[in-house]
């Protein structure tokens, strides 16, 4: 493996250069930092040969950190023990509450850079030029498990950017998936009690196949569409680096002459998309809770950085208005045939957190954040999302000042009256805390003044299609059609990626124990496709029920390949992980030929071998990377194996190594071998094909999946 990256000094403290009191002032007129006030949490001033002295939360250095104060040596413990009571007091209260969605993620630091720069479209200061960059803070999440739930359930992942512009904060809170499940926000806590562990039972944990969700889905027809996302190998994700993230509502664009068009924010990552097999998923989450997590940070600490391009569906509101959904619907994607994504950035995530609690928990994303040129739709779901995610930040870090928290201040100046609260970290000087003020005739500050030529000002025509002086609850005419795009989306996979949707609802719903919401789930599934339906039925073994009857008759829409992981496959061996099993004997040579080829093609190589202390291979020793039960292939994109006959034969004995080959075949990997290891291969049902190859053809094997193994394997009818 390569050396930690250290980021220099510089480089870490990018983000705290704007902690209240971390030198520069940003914030000079209104709130004055108290400079001085402001000591670091690491001290810096009370060295002794280069460690620090151990003290409590006020400076007083501590004499003894093992033994609390007693009255005598075995006598009951003195409640003049500050030490002992802060420190408990203080473990106590650790822990903040989870995220009510989203609970578990992942975040890293990275830069954003300008590609295209388009000001003819928008004013927002990343797009004016080419090579603008900026900060940005990136959270990518499961939402239904709780904050120590596994990362590979099927789910869908969040995909939230905080961009730290030169004109304040911008988060783009999106998903992996395009479209959203419920087309109002007022459906939302609905969607998520339904989804969430069940009330009274406490579970299933980080699962939508249970009762509740499938009631949900069965009884709202709009859920089918991002269900059909979810249920398809977009739902398991290989790696959090290999997604794609979707801003998902239609934003607004406009530009410096107050002209707007409509937008859909897109992420695509460099290394392609790559998702799991469901058995892997599954046992992954044995072999490796944190699959995702740690390949996020592993990849960022040895200098493999992950990266997006930034793109944007951009047209008008007379090409809105011609198709045959509403653009202001969450339910509805626009196909990159019809619109194409325009590249005009790419995000690079270089550094990992130092802190994951300061870091990644606190960070508070809301999509009410938005820079002049970025505004909002009439969609009824962002609509409601503005309200949400300000309210929420409230209860889960428990003061209005969140914005403080280094992790959300802006690195752009902020001066405003506002004041106080629980928390505060600002010493603001002065006595202007209001305006208008006069102060400053009097040579006083008199604190910031609003700047209407270069302020947020609202896209005011509301030309939405909508008449604003009628109070109504209602849903659009146009938001009626629930069917036609999950059609589109299942006709537009391959033959595996569709048996793979089928798989999964069968799955799930045969973890459904009321026989009426599966047949319900069963009679909307007829509207999406025919076939899908009947597949579904045979593996529950249930007669099809009547169709349910749609609000609007779907209609057929022209295949996307945009829509299929596999038909946009990368055949590369960047990011990608080769598991290299060895034993005693090993011929090194070939073990440091296959290490080379991966290393050289931007992957990384993993040796796994019985004991993994230290082993003598031919041509010299090795330590192994992983012992073979803790290693199960799930964990590698492809696995190779050096070994001497001898050592083959034994291993034959090892049901971990026997496992490792067969999984490796079952889920369609390459099996690059020796001729050695022929016998283990036999062992493992390990047939021979266009993936399973000799070690000389590796290198142009690859580490893609072989699809066309499938059908040996499972039944794909
Ligand atoms: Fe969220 N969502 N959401 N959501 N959401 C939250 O905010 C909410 C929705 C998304 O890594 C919460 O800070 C409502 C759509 C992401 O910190 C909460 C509605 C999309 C994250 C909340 C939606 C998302 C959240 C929980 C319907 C994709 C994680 C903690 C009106 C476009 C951000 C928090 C992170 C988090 C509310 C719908 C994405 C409770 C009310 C649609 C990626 O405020």
């Amino acid at each position: 493996m390569a050396d930690r990256k250290t980021p220099s000094p510089a480089h870490r403290n990018s983000l705290h250069d704007h902690a209240p009191g971390a030198g520069k002032t940003p914030t000079t007129d209104t709130l004055g930092t108290g400079g001085e006030l402001h000591q670091s949490v690491q001290g810096g001033h009370d060295h002794a040969d280069g460690v620090a002295h151990l003290t409590d939360n006020f400076g007083h250095r501590i004499a003894d950190n093992e033994n609390s104060l007693k009255a005598g040596a075995r006598g009951p413990t003195l409640l003049e023990d500050f030490i002992l009571r802060e420190k408990i007091f203080h473990f106590d209260h650790e822990r903040i509450p989870e995220r009510i969605v989203h609970a578990r993620g992942s975040g890293a630091h990275g830069v954003f850079e300008c590609t295209k720069p388009i000001p003819h479209l928008t004013q927002a200061s990343l797009f004016q030029k080419m090579g603008n960059t900026c900060p940005v803070f990136v959270r990518l999440s499961t939402v239904v498990g709780g904050a120590g739930s596994v990362d590979t359930p099927r789910d869908v992942r969040g995909f939230a950017v905080k961009f730290y512009t030169e004109t304040g904060n911008w988060d783009l809170v999106g998903n992996n998936i395009p479209v959203f499940f419920i087309q109002d926000a007022i459906k939302f806590p609905d969607l998520v009690h339904s989804v969430k562990m069940e009330a009274d039972r406490g579970y299933p944990q980080a699962a939508s196949a249970h009762d509740t969700f499938w009631d949900f889905v069965g009884l709202m027809p709009e859920s089918l569409h991002t269900v059909i996302w979810a249920m398809s190998d977009r739902g398991i994700p290989r790696s959090l680096r290999m997604i794609e993230g979707f801003g998902v509502h239609t934003f607004r664009f406009v530009n410096a002459q107050g002209r707007s068009h409509f937008v859909k924010f897109h992420w695509k990552p460099v290394l392609g998309l790559q998702s799991l097999i469901w058995d892997e998923a599954v046992k992954i989450a044995g072999a490796d809770n944190d699959f995702h997590r740690r390949d996020l940070f592993e990849s960022i600490d040895q200098g493999h950085y992950p990266a997006w391009d930034f793109g944007v569906q951009v047209f008008d509101e007379d090409w809105a208005a011609r198709q045959p959904y509403d653009v202001l619907d969450a339910t509805k994607l626009i196909p990159e045939e019809e619109i194409p994504v325009e590249i005009i950035g790419r995000m690079t995530l270089n550094r990992n957190v130092d802190n994951f609690f300061a870091e990644t928990e606190q960070v508070a994303f809301m999509p009410s954040n938005v820079i002049p040129g970025i505004d909002f739709t009439n969609d009824p779901l962002l609509q409601g999302r503005l309200f949400s995610y300000l309210d929420t930040q409230k209860s889960r870090l428990g003061t209005t000042n969140f914005h403080q928290i280094p992790v959300n201040a802006p690195k752009c100046p902020f001066h405003n009256f506002q004041r106080d609260g629980m928390m505060q970290t600002l010493v603001p000087t002065g006595r202007a805390n209001y305006e208008p003020n006069s102060l400053a005739e009097a040579g006083e500050s008199g604190g910031p003044r609003a700047c209407p030529t270069t302020g947020f000002t609202t896209f005011a025509p509301n030309t939405e299609r909508n008449d604003p002086s009628e109070k109504l609850r209602v849903r659009p005419e146009s938001f009626a059609d629930h069917y036609s795009q999950p059609r589109l989306f299942y006709r537009s996979q391959t033959r595996n990626e569709r048996a793979h949707i089928a798989s999964a609802f069968v799955f799930e719903l045969s973890k459904v124990q009321l026989e009426h919401v599966r047949k319900r789930v069963l009679s909307q599934l007829r509207n999406v496709d025919e076939t899908l339906a009947q597949r579904v039925a045979a593996g529950l073994a249930m007669d099809l029920p009547e169709k349910a009857k749609p609000a609007k008759e779907p209609v057929d829409l022209p295949v996307s390949d945009k829509l299929s992981i596999q038909k946009q496959a990368l055949d590369t061996m960047a990011g990608r992980k080769l598991g290299i099993l060895v034993a005693e004997g090993s011929d090194l040579t070939q073990v440091n030929r296959l290490r080379d080829i991966v290393l050289h093609a931007g992957g990384t190589p993993f040796l796994v071998a019985p004991r993994v202390g230290g082993i003598t291979l031919k041509g010299g020793d090795i330590k192994a990377d992983g012992q073979l039960a803790g290693s199960p292939s799930v964990l590698f994109d492809a696995v190779a194996s050096v070994l001497t006959p001898d050592m083959a034969e034994k291993l034959t004995h090892d049901s971990a190594a026997v496992e490792w080959f067969m999984t490796a075949y079952a889920h369609c990997k390459t099996i690059a071998h020796c001729k050695g290891t022929q016998i283990l291969l036999d062992k493992a049902g390990v047939e021979k094909d266009a993936g399973v190859v000799p070690l000389d053809a590796f290198a142009a094997t690859g580490m893609i999946r072989h699809w066309e193994r499938e059908p040996k394997l499972r039944d794909l009818a």
